[in-house]
């Protein structure tokens, strides 16, 4: 019998573990979280990501906060499926502002197989251009999973978007247990997990918790865990949702940094209005990866020269992961230094710490 067969299965978090450390003062919750996060990963690296929206609009679903579904007039014109050489040339753009990994998403319930099969091509010149790919395209058949892994898939990113007891008030077109069948069939397939939701949606504390929780929980917890600021969209049923707290954004960061010590948490959607305070609380609460440029998939981003001068202030510069190759060279050595064209290691080689999500 091997070491792995006789060990003890992971230990399940409990909701009120999760609610008690939300409870706690705040001074005290960040200093844990950040204890925990400087035990795992270098506190000054923040992995960089850039996002395009490969096909945009006309998505059958339901999902209360998207511009995207077509159940809401929110003005998004539909577009088809974006050719390759447009992909090639936003992934190449993204590699020489500073981004290591190409973030693709299409606005399907779940792809066709000939659908797939064009999203693959896409991984493909991303991979080409030696950086990490990602795709977000909805519900995987295990099959499916098992072509973008063939393909060189790095990261699949379906979020649990909240916890699973107010998932029907956001979605009614597919419920929580379908995002977690897709959840396990990426895993299976042995690709990285992304796996987060959003917040300020209206959810209560115990909400925010148990989404947490779920994702603890998972039979391994995702690699990447998006954070999400709802983006108020005019014309979807959240559009006049009040915002949600800052101090309890920091809090969630906080706690999701103690319940998941190795994830890479990002700061994803409703950075543009985030102050750049907040952000910086953000990243000492466990914060360490950001969507980078200037739009996400249909709004804007925050915006790169700020972001740059952010790292700049805080002495943050971006992770710089094993195999990568720079715009400038190639950076597939542990101990070889680089210089991110993003900055944030004043201009000289960075000697960069290396962290694999693995
Ligand atoms: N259609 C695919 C799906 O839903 O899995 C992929 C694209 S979808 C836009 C990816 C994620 O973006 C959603 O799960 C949600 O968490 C996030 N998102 C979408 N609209 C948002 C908004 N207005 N504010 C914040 N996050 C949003
Ligand atoms: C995620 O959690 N956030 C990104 C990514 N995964 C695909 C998407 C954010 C979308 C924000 C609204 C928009 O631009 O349409
Ligand atoms: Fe479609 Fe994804 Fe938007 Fe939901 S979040 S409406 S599934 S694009």
């Amino acid at each position: 019998m091997t070491a792995s067969s006789t060990r003890e299965p992971p230990a399940h978090t409990a909701i009120e573990h999760a609610l008690a450390l939300f409870d706690r003062p705040f001074n005290d919750l960040l200093f844990e979280a950040h204890q925990i996060h400087r035990a795992h990963f270098d506190a000054n690296a923040v992995q960089v990501s850039t996002l395009l929206s490969i096909k945009t609009g006309a998505c059958p679903e339901d999902c209360s906060y998207c511009s995207q579904s077509s159940k809401y007039d929110t003005g998004l014109e539909r577009e088809r499926l974006l050719p390759l050489n447009e992909v090639r040339e936003a992934a190449l753009r993204a590699r020489e502002t500073g981004a290591t990994r190409f973030c693709m998403g299409a606005a399907w319930r779940n792809p066709t197989d000939k659908q797939l099969g064009n999203v693959i091509d896409m991984v493909g010149v991303v991979k080409e251009l030696g950086m990490e790919a990602c795709v977000t395209l909805g519900m995987l058949t295990a099959p499916q999973a098992t072509r973008l892994k063939a393909a060189g898939l790095d990261y699949y990113n379906h979020n649990i978007d909240t916890s699973p007891e107010f998932y029907g008030e956001v979605i009614t077109t597919r419920n929580f247990q379908d995002r977690l069948d897709t959840l396990a069939h990426v895993r299976d397939s042995g690709i990285n997990v992304c796996s987060g939701g959003i917040l300020g949606m209206g959810e209560s504390r115990t909400d925010r918790a148990s989404f947490l929780v779920s994702l603890a929980n998972l039979p391994r917890p995702p690699e990447s865990v998006p954070l999400n600021m709802l983006v108020r969209i005019p014309g979807t049923p959240m559009a006049d949702i009040p915002s949600l707290d800052p101090i309890e954004f920091i809090r969630t960061v906080a706690v999701a940094r103690i319940l998941m010590p190795t994830s890479h948490l990002r700061l994803s959607a409703g950075r543009e209005g985030m102050s750049e305070e907040a952000q910086a609380w953000c990243f000492f609460a466990g914060a360490n990866s950001i969507f980078y440029g200037d739009k996400l998939l249909t709004t804007d981003n925050a915006n790169q020269n700020h972001d740059r001068t952010l790292f700049d202030k805080l002495g943050i510069h971006p992770l710089i992961p094993a195999g990568f190759t720079a715009a400038s060279g190639t950076h597939d050595d542990e101990e070889e230094d680089y210089t991110s064209p993003m900055g944030g290691c004043g201009g000289g080689g960075c000697g960069l710490t290396h962290h694999h999500n693995a």
